[in-house]
């Protein structure tokens, strides 16, 4: 299989890369930071091919596949995991610089991403897609305002795939994960504070990247007539809070 990754210079991308290497199959890392993606081309060696672009500039979007080389051009598998959050703030607080940012990514990126790849796929009546939700897609907590409504765009977005393509032997995902250690989401959505990043992570037993990327492996090697419509994941250590309720 060709497996299609956005966001391999880190985190999930990156393990997901590793893991589908490992199982034989060739992988196309893009991300913005291209010196990482030629670090971990050069170590998967000639089945990785590095393609640095920002998944919210569509000209760019548009350009790289149309780079792409003839023998890299079928794209089995597109793992649209690009994405960020910016700041736990509450929404009256927030930077609409940082919503515009998460928006243009988790969302305009991802169906950027997935409007270019799908008609190939559905001439070809093969394919999948695996968006990366999360469980901020599912349940709202304080901060996670913009964040958390990307992800259930994502979810949303997915399922009507999923009523588009009923019969056309295209598959789609949503993986949705809770609490998960070892990538830089934190440091991101922190700006850069790595120590309120590592508080995040104090005192848990998170899923890791690989947990990650080996979900996403065994949705993409299981037999084509079964379909993980959605998929979540948490570390055993996470769990639900009761309603609020502020009491005058
Ligand atoms: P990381 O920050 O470690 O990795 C994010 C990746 O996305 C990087 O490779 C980054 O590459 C890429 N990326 C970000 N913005 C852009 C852009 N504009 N264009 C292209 N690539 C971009 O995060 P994770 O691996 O933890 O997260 C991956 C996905 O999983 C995200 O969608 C996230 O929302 C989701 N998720 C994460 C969870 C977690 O707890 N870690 C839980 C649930 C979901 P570069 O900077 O080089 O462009
Ligand atoms: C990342 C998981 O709980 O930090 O999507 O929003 S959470």
């Amino acid at each position: 299989m060709i497996v299609f990754i956005t966001g391999a210079s880190a985190g999930f991308g990156a393990a997901m890369a590793r893991t589908f290497v490992r199982g034989g199959h060739r992988v196309i890392l893009s991300g913005r930071r291209a010196e990482r993606l030629r670090a971990l081309a050069d170590e998967l060696g000639a089945t990785a091919l590095p393609l640095a672009f920002d998944v919210s500039d569509k000209a760019a979007i548009h350009a790289a596949l149309a780079a792409l080389p003839a023998d890299w051009a079928q794209i089995d598998v597109l793992i649209n995991n690009a994405g960020l959050a910016l700041g736990t703030g509450p929404a009256q607080d927030a930077a609409l610089d940082d919503w515009e940012t998460m928006i243009a990514t988790n969302c305009t990126g991802l169906v950027t991403m997935t409007r270019a790849l799908l008609p190939a796929m559905v001439a070809r009546g093969a394919g999948l897609i695996i968006n990366l939700g999360s469980i901020a897609g599912h349940y709202p907590y304080p901060g996670g305002n913009v964040y958390g409504a990307t992800k259930a765009f994502v979810e949303q977005f997915t399922l009507n795939l999923r009523a588009d393509l009923a019969g056309s032997g295209v598959r789609a995902t949503n993986l949705a994960p809770g609490l998960c250690g070892g990538t830089e989401f934190s440091n991101v959505r922190m700006k850069g504070d790595d120590a309120a990043a590592a508080k995040v992570y104090e005192g848990t037993v998170p899923l890791t990247a690989q947990d990650i990327a080996d979900t996403a492996y065994w949705i993409a090697t299981l037999p084509p007539h079964i379909n993980v419509n959605h998929i979540e994941l948490m570390p055993t250590c996470q769990g639900f809070s009761p309603f609020a309720i502020k009491r005058v």
